[in-house]
């Protein structure tokens, strides 16, 4: 191979690879992946616990979760086809664990009277534990974010989840954020190591 052919494709590849090597480094701290759209299942609540699929139904519908695990929090971002502001209220839980064993729970609760919603950040115990995790609903962005401080989870060299949302209205509409079973919380999520 001549010199200048060799020295043109090194180029180009450099000018090539570079962005996708900047990409995989900038979210090399963070694991994102994809929940079915049209997969949520419901219950009516006078009526047990008899659970059918919901497909019609977007209202709290994940379809997309990143966990970004950073120097000095671990952000939980789900995206769903449709966030509102209707029926009664929210729920979104979700745990998580860590490489030394330590679990603790979010349950966000939003209604008529608090769209903004509350968030109980608790031990295995189920004691609140304020150690400052919070988070935000975006009913314009239909997502919604957890913000934990790495102190919460004492500085872990990894963090999995398992996340899953109720919408109640004239019956609870469900669904989790790890595939289609009509399950409340499936497999833990993979380790995320902190970036
Ligand atoms: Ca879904
Ligand atoms: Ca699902």
């Amino acid at each position: 191979m001549r010199p200048w052919v060799r020295r043109s494709l090194a180029l180009v590849s450099a000018t090539l690879l570079s962005p996708l090597l900047a990409v995989h480094a900038a979210d090399a701290e963070s694991s994102t992946w994809a929940d079915g759209a049209g997969d949520m299942w419901k219950v009516d609540e006078d009526d047990g616990d008899e659970w059918r699929p919901a497909p019609g139904h977007r209202n709290g519908d994940v379809i997309k979760v990143k966990v970004a695990h950073r120097s000095r929090a671990v952000l939980i971002r789900q995206s769903f086809v449709e966030l509102g502001r209707s029926g009664r209220r929210h729920v979104l839980v979700g745990r998580i664990r860590t490489d030394s064993g330590l679990t603790r729970t979010f349950d966000i609760t939003a209604n008529r009277k608090d769209w903004d919603g509350e968030m109980i950040f608790a031990k295995r115990n189920g004691r609140r534990d304020r150690c400052g995790a919070t988070h935000t609903l975006d009913y314009f962005a239909d997502s919604a974010t957890i913000r934990v401080p790495r102190r919460c989870l004492n500085g872990p060299e990894w963090v999995q989840v398992k996340l899953a949302n109720a919408h109640f209205g004239r019956e609870i509409w469900a669904d989790n954020a790890q595939g289609p079973g009509q399950a409340f919380f499936r497999t833990w999520s993979d380790e995320v190591p902190r970036g």
